[in-house]
């Protein structure tokens, strides 16, 4: 039997209201199939899959090569900031493309074997100095020494060159073991150390102390994203200069699986041109534009040929556009109008900006969005660019916006093209997130949160969500009252744990 109960999200924002995703709450479904049975499988662009719907944002403070490697091995994927020379950019795609493994962050480090160690602090945070016969990478491997070892030893035996004092060269792991294959061998072995090599090169050093870290977090999902090339997939955001399309080129060569145009506002001539030139110019490359946050903006880009959109205009954490500019939309209605206009052409959309907890995950998924894009939820990670600072007792690391002064002065040369005349107004502001740990534990936890907010709302994909969208999702628009109800409140003092 059918009630009148709720909204359909057609009439819900119909009525000339912008809506946050706090705004809006869903009436739950029906629970036919256990919470494991949910599948967040999903479509990053027409051509690219992934199977969790979660991507990083090209941010300074977000995305680099560590990022992109750990949303991939969780199945997700990260996408390289633009704001540092194309070929450091590009060089951010091949690092995270070059590795297979997911948590090894600390890159290997050389030395040769007349060298001598003086302090602890040269080992940096890798599990040891690998030593090849003249300190390069490429030379033959011939020993290596760890921290452990080497405190142990007197300061006449430190004096000595490593020849003297290093354990014989470690194992070499072909490239593309998983991580299963990876800790058989320590655990048949009993090694301290191995290298992982490709292409005649070492790429890693995994220490035995990583793969027990690696215990304590849940289970990756899935296989991870691997593109056509046996690789995590990484994407990468440019902009709409002309000097851009030398930057692409760049990436393409790295082997960028995807490219993200990276604008508050994407619906410019500029950026449909851009989006023309790079279809023409690289047919099998799939291209993100953006941002949009209106139906009309979205069709421009899709007739211009985009595969997929990236939708928010002045949502992000970081954001003052719309007390700058006045514009934007609340993410709610941006992300189901923009949604609700890309279906039809099956161009899948990202939500981006806005999501601080996994409710607002499931919500944006519900109003018709195929993957989340996030900065704030990710910038306190051990994978986010940056080192901790302490801050009247919290570990903390910055995030900035991209347009923020800060941010705007160190790419200026690039977007200002070195014009130091040009009046720069910041659209964003530099701050601060506290430390969540490794994404490879919070998002895996993260996700089983969205899986339960599907199953209460009858959903075991993300096509039943998309088709419940215009048939059985009801909502409605919560109150000042009911949100406050909607959150803890009413106690003197609590702790909040989410796992
Ligand atoms: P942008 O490069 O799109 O725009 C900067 C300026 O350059 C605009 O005035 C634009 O019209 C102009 N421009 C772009 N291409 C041009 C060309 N070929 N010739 C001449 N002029 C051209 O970047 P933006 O919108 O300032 O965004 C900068 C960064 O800040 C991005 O990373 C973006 O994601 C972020 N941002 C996002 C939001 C949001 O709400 N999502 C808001 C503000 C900033
Ligand atoms: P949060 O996930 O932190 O809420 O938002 C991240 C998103 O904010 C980015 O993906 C980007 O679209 C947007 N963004 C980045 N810099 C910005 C500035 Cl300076 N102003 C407004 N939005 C910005």
């Amino acid at each position: 039997m059918e009630f009148e109960d709720g909204f359909a999200a057609e009439k819900l924002f119909k009525q000339g209201y912008s809506y946050t995703y706090d705004d809006v709450i869903f009436l739950p479904g029906y629970i036919g199939f256990p919470v494991e049975q949910v599948d967040l499988s999903t479509k990053l662009t027409r051509n690219i899959s992934l199977s969790i719907p979660c991507v990083s944002s090209p941010m300074d403070t977000v995305t680099e090569s560590a990022m992109a490697r750990a949303m991939a091995s969780v199945g997700g994927i990260g996408i390289i900031h633009s704001n540092s020379s194309p070929s450091v950019q590009a060089a951010h795609v091949r690092d995270a493309k070059s590795h297979k493994l997911p948590v090894f962050c600390a890159p290997p480090i050389f030395y040769s074997l007349s060298d001598r160690v003086c302090s602890l602090s040269e080992f940096s945070s890798s599990p040891c100095i690998l030593v090849t016969t003249s300190g390069d990478s490429e030379d033959q491997l011939v020993g290596y020494v760890t921290p452990a070892r080497w405190n142990l030893m007197s300061a006449g035996e430190r004096n000595l060159p490593l020849n003297s004092y290093m354990l014989n060269p470690p194992e070499v792991i072909p490239w593309d073991a998983d991580l299963e294959k990876v800790t058989s061998y320590f655990e048949k072995t009993g090694a301290e150390i191995a290298v992982i090599k490709k292409d005649g090169v070492i790429v890693d050093v995994v220490g035995r102390e990583d793969l027990e870290n690696l215990k304590e977090y849940p289970r990756l999902a899935g296989q991870g994203s691997v593109g056509k090339d046996g690789q995590w997939l990484v994407g990468a955001a440019v902009g709409t200069r002309e000097a851009d399309k030398e930057r692409v080129e760049l990436l393409v060569k790295a082997g960028v699986n995807v490219i993200v145009l990276d604008s508050s506002q994407g619906n410019s001539l500029y950026q449909l041109d851009m989006v023309k030139y790079l279809k023409r110019t690289y047919p099998e490359l799939d291209i993100i534009g953006g941002n949009v946050v209106t139906m009309s903006q979205a069709h421009n880009l899709i007739q211009a040929g985009v595969d997929g959109l990236r939708v928010g205009m002045g949502s992000g954490s970081i954001c003052t556009t719309q007390e700058v500019c006045a514009v934007g939309r609340g993410q709610a209605t941006a992300v189901y109008k923009v949604s609700s206009i890309a279906s039809q052409y099956d161009v899948p959309v990202i939500a981006d900006g806005g999501i601080s907890n996994s409710g607002h995950i499931v919500k944006a998924l519900s109003l018709g969005a195929s993957s989340v894009m996030m900065g704030s939820f990710l910038a306190g990670s051990h994978e986010a660019p940056g080192s901790y600072e302490v801050q009247n007792g919290l570990r903390i690391k910055k995030y900035r916006g991209m347009g923020s002064l800060e941010a705007m002065t160190k790419g200026s040369d690039a977007r200002y093209l070195g014009d130091k005349t040009k009046l720069k107004i910041a659209q964003g502001v530099v701050g601060a997130v506290a430390d969540k740990g490794s994404v490879l534990k919070f998002l895996p936890y993260t996700m089983q949160a969205v899986k339960q907010g599907f199953q209460d709302l009858g959903y075991q994909s993300m096509k039943d969500a998309h088709d419940s969208l215009s048939t059985t999702l009801r909502l409605e628009v919560r109150t000042g009252a009911a949100q406050i109800e909607g959150g803890v409140h009413g106690l003197i003092s609590y702790e909040k744990k989410s796992f």
